[in-house]
């Protein structure tokens, strides 16, 4: 079934349920020299290509190819559109390899055809800090599908990934691959409800009008917490503290450390945001909310091309209960004029999901771990992770 994944090192299906099987590496790192020197074949008409996304021309062209050739929902009605600076964002984090942002590109035309990616992260399972990879991007034409590229390419970043004497990695697919760690579905927060149901992307519900829709969705036009304020350089230390306090009761979470927190976490307009409340009084930081800006493109709407979207990422409260705590991060999104708040059923998030007026998405996260395995899949809420 699986011709490529069952050659892998990763939890097949025929051992799901086989408590047995330790937890950790499946198999043991080589060698450096051991592993292969040269690139992977391609087929004969396609090059590899180092995608260097400093050069403006080079993130223009992955850029397109992601626009139209990236992930879609399941009726082909919303295609991502991660924006320029996201990418570049997402792809240069502390310690990153220029080398693991892997192009291919057709001999002839030059034209960039395929793509996938790979940053470096710390990432704790259990009591174990592990270096992995994150893979993500992995994209080939539309006119180039199903002619086994991808398992190339995944080949290919293995490779590279293992030169830098790293042996795991961790990713998230849309599809059923062997075998998810967990799987967490979408939630989705209408901000502007009218435009939504224009669009397709939500229905008016049973028995409602469009007024008692717009009406039930409204937001006060400013955040309730006292203290609640945008995050700034001079927070770093004090966010970080708090974050991997947070992070610590999750059994899979990254281990940032004060540089992947001023990366990761520090406001990027247009990009990601992050709010903190700090106590008017003592002046602590007590609780955080963050999100990314990823919107996507609407495919044949006459009046709109772009659904602007707010994704959940890191969230951490000591003082403010959650509920509160995101129900600001809402009133924030939607001053920012978004169109939709989405968040996954990770972490502690199912305890406000229902009450702040989300509603489940027909789209899954399928969570993975190359070459660690796990003695079973977790819960959602056990996962303190949040891919791209
Ligand atoms: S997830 C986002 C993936 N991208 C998209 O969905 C964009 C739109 N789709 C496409 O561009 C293509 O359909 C893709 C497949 C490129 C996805 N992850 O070349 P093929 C397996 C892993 O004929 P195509 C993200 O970016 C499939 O099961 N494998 O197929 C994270 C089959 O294998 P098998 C996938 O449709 C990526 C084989 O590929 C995925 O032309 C993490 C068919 O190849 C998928 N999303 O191209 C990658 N989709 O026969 C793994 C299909 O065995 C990283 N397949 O079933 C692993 C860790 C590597 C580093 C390790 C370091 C130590
Ligand atoms: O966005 C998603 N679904 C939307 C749109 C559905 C359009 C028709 N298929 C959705 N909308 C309902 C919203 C409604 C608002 C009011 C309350 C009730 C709900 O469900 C889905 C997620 O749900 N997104 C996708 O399918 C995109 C792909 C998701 C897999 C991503 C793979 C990630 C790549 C790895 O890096």
């Amino acid at each position: 079934k699986h011709k490529f994944w069952e050659t892998q090192p990763v939890g097949q299906f025929k051992d799901v349920g086989d408590s047995s099987l330790p937890e950790g590496p499946i198999e043991p790192p080589t060698l450096l020299s051991e592993v292969k020197q040269e690139p992977y074949n391609l087929p004969s008409q396609y090059e590899w290509t180092t995608c260097d996304m400093d050069s403006e021309e080079t993130c223009t062209e992955v850029y397109n190819l992601l626009k139209n050739n990236y992930v879609e929902d399941d009726e082909n009605m919303f295609r991502f559109n991660y924006s320029k600076e996201f990418l570049r964002w997402a792809l240069r984090p502390p310690g990153y390899y220029t080398s693991w942002h892997i192009g291919v590109r057709a001999k002839a035309s030059k034209k960039l055809v395929a793509f996938i990616t790979g940053v470096p992260a710390r990432i704790r399972v259990r009591d174990e800090v592990v270096k992995m990879a994150e893979i993500n991007f992995l994209c080939v034409h539309k006119k180039l599908r199903s002619k086994r590229l991808a398992p190339v390419m995944i080949k290919e970043v293995t490779r590279r990934v293992h030169l830098e004497n790293i042996w795991q990695a961790a990713y998230t697919a849309g599809v059923v691959l062997p075998t998810p760690i967990t799987t967490c579905q979408y939630w989705h927060r209408s901000l502007n409800p009218k435009k939504l149901i224009d669009v397709g992307f939500s229905r008016l519900g049973a028995r409602m009008t469009m007024s008692r829709t717009i009406k039930l969705y409204k937001l006060p036009d400013s955040p309730a917490t006292p203290g609640f304020r945008k995050m700034e350089l001079c927070d770093v230390p004090a966010v970080t503290r708090l974050l991997r306090n947070y992070l610590s009761q999750f059994a899979v979470a990254p281990d940032f450390d004060e540089n992947d927190v001023e990366h990761w976490l520090l406001p990027t307009e247009d990009v990601v945001d992050s709010y903190l409340v700090e106590s008017p009084e003592t002046h602590e930081i007590t609780d955080f909310c963050s999100f990314y800006t990823l919107p996507s493109s609407i495919l044949g709407n006459q009046t709109y091309s772009t659904l602007k979207a707010a994704y959940s990422y890191y969230n951490v409260f000591t003082k403010t209960p959650l509920l509160q705590l995101m129900n600001d991060a809402l009133i924030v999104a939607k001053q920012k004029d978004f169109d939709v708040f989405n968040a996954l059923d990770v972490m502690q998030n199912e305890t406000f999901l229902k009450e702040l007026k989300f509603g489940p998405g027909d789209g899954q996260l399928h969570y993975y771990l190359y070459n660690y395995r796990l003695r079973k899949a977790l819960k959602s809420s056990e996962l303190g992770l949040v891919l791209l």
